[in-house]
């Protein structure tokens, strides 16, 4: 090549590294898990929920030692080792653990309620049990961790055998070829520290709780399994879906998709890599789902002689011009957003069915609701599950979160996957009508870039459900008059616009001026109120409602920003912020707040807030009302 010819190739090469996307390369990356174990819930297991012992670690001595160099083996408490029988041994040998000996913890829950002196602890904790399998028989053994808040460093046996970045989303390990007969030593590294680099940040309105928050399975299946299956119900009228096989017989099996007590039966053959889809018509007979009638069919996904069990409904979801269609009928979402705490005065993200069910009857029968937003990550699978039970539509969402490295492929990789692994988990949930791709991030062109990445991969991965985002609104003045705009080209990702709104409570408007506060919003997208609130603290009374914090505020607030939002033409649903107060670290007046975001319409302990008949009025008018 000559000098010149080589001088044009550097030019054209650097043209073309200006023009292409920063994140091209990620997004062709498969981020597909290894494993998915979809509906690993219903398969054969062993909870090893229970007691736990831990180890503190705020210096990350068994990660790493000083100078980066690997941790003194005195110091890795990963080790598959009785410390007291080493001891006892004599000798030059010590050691700085003792996993056996440590103090004790129930798993899950967030160890920030589990010890006052584990409150404020941010950094790495060490768990360990120990468990002894049932008999393989030539079956596979895997280990599924519901969620770990936020990076988790698994060993078992002294070996790692996997690590996952990520607080609220499961992740599956195989273990068959790492476990022993008899007693296993499984030691679970958890660090909460978040940074710039996180998602979410450190900067957020919630507690960041630390631990493994949900519960953790050893999975059992046959060699060949069903690693992930799922079934839609078409606008055209037909049930289409898929199976996955993993194993040494995936490939060439037949595979059958049946729904109880309806005569649905699809069959389908895999191909080289254990996938088949499936697609036929729906029957007449088929009950849709609906938050007024929650059908859940048991199903079954068959293959290789392994049958995946689970109970599913059927329902569509599309978004047409302004509305929002839920089986080819308008629908109004009434709502209110939820975060993942349990209702106590020391919550620590534990959530069982019947602590998911006291916060979900709430907004069900309680306000009327027939929607939740569950933000702002993905909550546990036991409340999506429920809302699929009693019959309420979720929008789902990652905790892409205020600021985030938005130039940071790395950071987008994380996101990517984070959404992946939501999806993956509850694409059968008939409740699920949104994907949410982030929350209240400042318009800028990196950032649109970042979340039109997460739309497209949202999209492709399930092109059946909306996507949202809740997003940021400015206001003008001309004449007096202030008038609020959705000025995002954001919007042009999204089915669903949402916007936050605080008016009333931060700035200077005060009450009365909000219902005539104008909204210029584009009105081909259905619109919702992702978010309005304000605090009180429970049982604080100011009868004429003149301060912030009473009670009686808030409930004017309401009054008054239900008012404005009434009189938007696109108006289809909200969820304000928020149903039950919730702890936060940026909440710190000493009267009212004291650790807590005081915006829920129920305390810390459900004591029911003025507010929160003002909403439930509202949406039982709703609910009578007849659709747009
Ligand atoms: C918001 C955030 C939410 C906060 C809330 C508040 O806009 O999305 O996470 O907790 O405001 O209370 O200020």
């Amino acid at each position: 090549m000559s000098v010149l010819s080589r001088l044009m190739a550097a030019v054209i090469g650097l043209c073309l590294s200006l023009t292409v996307p920063a994140f091209s390369q990620d997004l062709n990356k498969d981020l597909r898990p290894n494993f998915l174990l979809t509906g690993a819930i219903n398969r054969t297991s062993d909870d090893l929920s229970g007691t736990w012992t831990y180890s503190k670690d705020l210096y990350r001595t068994g990660l790493t030692d000083i100078n980066g160099w690997v941790a003194k083996s005195r110091m890795q408490r990963y080790r598959d080792l009785d410390v007291a029988a080493e001891e006892a041994k004599g000798g030059t040998t010590f050691f700085e653990f003792d996993m056996d000996r440590g103090p004790q913890m129930t798993i899950p829950g967030a160890w920030n309620a589990a010890e006052p002196e584990l409150r404020y602890y941010d950094g790495l904790i060490w768990f360990q049990r120990k468990f002894t399998p049932k008999a393989l028989n030539g079956g596979r053994a895997f280990l599924r961790f519901e969620a770990v808040n936020y990076r988790a460093y698994v060993y078992l046996n002294g070996k790692e055998i996997g690590r996952h970045e990520g607080g609220f989303t499961p992740f599956v390990f195989e273990i068959t070829d790492a476990l022993k007969a008899g007693e296993n030593r499984l030691t679970v590294g958890v660090d909460s520290k978040h940074d710039g680099k996180t998602i979410p940040t450190d900067i957020t309105d919630w507690d960041l709780y630390g631990g493994i928050t949900r519960p953790v399975r050893l999975i059992y299946t046959p060699a060949t399994f069903v690693d992930d299956a799922t079934a839609t119900l078409t606008p055209q009228g037909r049930i289409t879906g898929s199976v996955q096989l993993n194993g040494p017989n995936a490939a060439g099996q037949g595979v059958t998709f049946a729904v109880s007590g309806t005569g649905i039966k699809a069959t389908a053959t895999t191909d080289a890599k254990g996938f088949a889809a499936f697609d036929i018509k729906a029957p007449k007979g088929l009950k849709l789902w609906s938050p007024e009638s929650p059908t859940l069919y048991d199903v079954i996904f068959s293959a290789a002689g392994d049958t995946l069990k689970d109970r599913m409904g059927f329902r569509t979801i599309v978004a047409k011009g302004a509305d929002i269609l839920l089986n080819g009928k308008p629908i109004f979402l009434r709502g209110i957003s939820l975060h993942e705490e349990e209702f106590g005065n020391n919550p620590g993200r534990i959530i069982t069915e019947a602590a998911a069910r006291a916060l979900l009857s709430e907004i069900k029968y309680g306000l009327h609701g027939n929607y939740v937003r569950l933000s702002h990550y993905p909550h546990s699978e036991t409340t999506v599950r429920l809302a699929d039970e009693m019959g309420l539509l979720v929008w789902s969402e990652i905790p892409v979160y205020w600021t985030v490295d938005w130039e940071n492929p790395a950071v987008l990789e994380t996101a990517l996957r984070m959404q992946r692994e939501t999806i993956y988990r509850d694409r059968n949930r008939a409740a699920v009508i949104i994907w949410s791709i982030g929350n209240e991030t400042p318009v800028a062109e990196p950032r649109t870039r970042f979340h039109s990445a997460i739309a497209d991969t949202t999209r492709a991965l399930d092109p059946t459900r909306l996507v949202g985002a809740a997003l940021l609104v400015k206001a003008s003045v001309e004449n007096g008059q202030t008038t609020i705009h959705i000025a995002d080209p954001l919007l042009d990702k999204l089915d669903v616009m949402a916007v936050n709104t605080y008016a009333g409570w931060y700035g200077d408007d005060t009450l009365d001026k909000l219902p005539s506060l104008r909204w210029d919003v584009p009105n081909d997208k259905p619109l919702v109120f992702s978010e309005f609130g304000a605090d009180a603290l429970a049982g604080y009374h100011v009868a004429d409602g003149s301060k912030k914090f009473s009670e009686e505020y808030q409930a004017e607030y309401y009054r008054k920003t239900l008012e404005m939002v009434g009189k938007i033409d696109n108006l289809r649903g909200m969820s304000p912020w928020i149903l039950k107060d919730f702890r936060s670290p940026r909440r710190e007046h000493p009267v009212f707040q004291n650790g807590w975001n005081r915006k829920g319409l129920l305390s810390e302990t459900g004591q029911r807030k003025a507010a929160f008949e003002v909403l439930a009025d509202y949406y039982t008018k709703k609910a009578a009302e007849k659709p747009q």
